[in-house]
């Protein structure tokens, strides 16, 4: 681990964590000079934004339908308005096929997503294996509409389809001895070819406390915008935890595997410092090297679009806050 470094690859660009005032002289600057854009090298994210404009709102329909309906549980269908699909399925984050947000969806094609398993492991009365049909059928799909918060200050909002985590952790029927589920993704060499670039150790591990995941709001999606997930979302499975940093929402997951200790994720052991295993949502605990406080919602971020101030627990404390009762935050970071 060097002690110096230069912007790694799940840091924010530097124009997404300036302070508002850095950041409103700065853009007054750009309105000044033609050549500002440049000079700071926005020129790429300034192009990104002109293409940003065409992209279509809902899906072109060549994927395969997967509907779902409304969901009632509390939380569930946030008012904001929603992220367009072209954005939502081109600026990713799956380091498997490369670290630019745009590499996911040019590299992903080469993922195959069936047939599938998912192994369910470890403290359970007896180990599993459900294919990708049995999964599908093993609750109704319901149709969520979340917000995804980046840790690198970004956020959109999905209508994911799928279903609350729960089920499938109650058809596993884990002991009583298990405090924690982890999730594996899948690490194919063949199938994704960024993992010889050894950003990460793969496979890539995340885990939540057995209570987080029981809670409805964690969901394990199967589609998005009324269709099968595209493989750079984490086709054909991935988990949304809505109130917690978008990383720990894990893609393309082969392995569940119910644990009595916490296992260390894999941005945890990357850097322990920057990266806790609860990364909930909280404006008032800065990565240590940039503010949370505010964040940039795609698709409003124009040059000159203003930031959002980022809500605790992601907009969801009403739903989670009791599952931190009495835990100091800043420290179960
Ligand atoms: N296997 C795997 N899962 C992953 C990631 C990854 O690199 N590999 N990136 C995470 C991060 S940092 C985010 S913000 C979300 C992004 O999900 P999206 O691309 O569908 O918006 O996926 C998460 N799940
Ligand atoms: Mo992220």
């Amino acid at each position: 681990m060097p002690l110096i470094r230069t912007r790694g690859p799940h840091d924010p660009l530097p124009s997404e964590i300036t302070s508002p005032e850095l950041y409103h002289s700065r853009r007054a600057w750009l309105q000044r000079t033609a050549a500002g854009a440049a000079g700071l090298g926005l020129a790429s994210w300034a192009q990104r934004e002109a293409f940003a404009q065409g992209m279509p709102a809902t899906p072109p329909g060549k994927l395969a339908k997967l509907p779902g309906a409304r969901s009632g549980v509390a939380g569930a269908l946030v008012n904001d308005k929603l992220t367009a699909y072209g954005d939502v399925t081109t600026y990713n984050n799956f380091y498997e096929f490369g670290t630019d947000k745009s590499d996911p969806n040019r590299n992903a094609g080469s993922l195959k997503p069936r047939p599938w398993t998912v192994s369910i492991e470890g403290m359970v009365a007896k180990p599993l294996t459900l294919d990708l049909d049995a999964l599908l059928k093993l609750a109704p799909m319901e149709e969520r509409v979340y917000r995804l918060r980046c840790v690198e200050g970004w956020s959109m909002v999905i209508p994911w389809v799928g279903y609350s985590l729960s089920e499938i952790i109650k058809k596993a029927q884990p002991l009583g001895s298990a405090k924690f589920v982890e999730f594996t993704s899948l690490a194919d060499p063949k199938q994704m070819p960024a993992l010889r670039a050894g950003v990460l150790d793969w496979p890539y591990v995340e885990a939540l406390r057995m209570d987080e995941a029981m809670h409805p709001l964690a969901m394990m999606v199967f589609g998005l915008y009324g269709e099968v997930l595209p493989n750079q979302n984490g086709a054909p499975l991935r988990l949304a935890v809505p109130w917690k940093y978008g990383f720990k929402s894990a893609k393309s997951i082969v392995r569940i595997r119910f644990m009595d200790k916490a296992p260390t994720t894999s941005w945890e052991g990357s850097a322990p410092s920057e990266y806790g295993f609860y990364s909930n949502v909280n404006p008032q605990v800065d990565h240590p090297r940039w503010s949370q406080a505010t964040e940039r919602r795609i698709g409003e971020d124009g040059l000159f679009a203003k930031k959002r101030a980022t809500l605790m627990f992601n907009g969801y404390e009403a739903q989670v806050a009791s599952l931190y009762a009495g835990m100091d935050l800043k420290k179960n970071f």
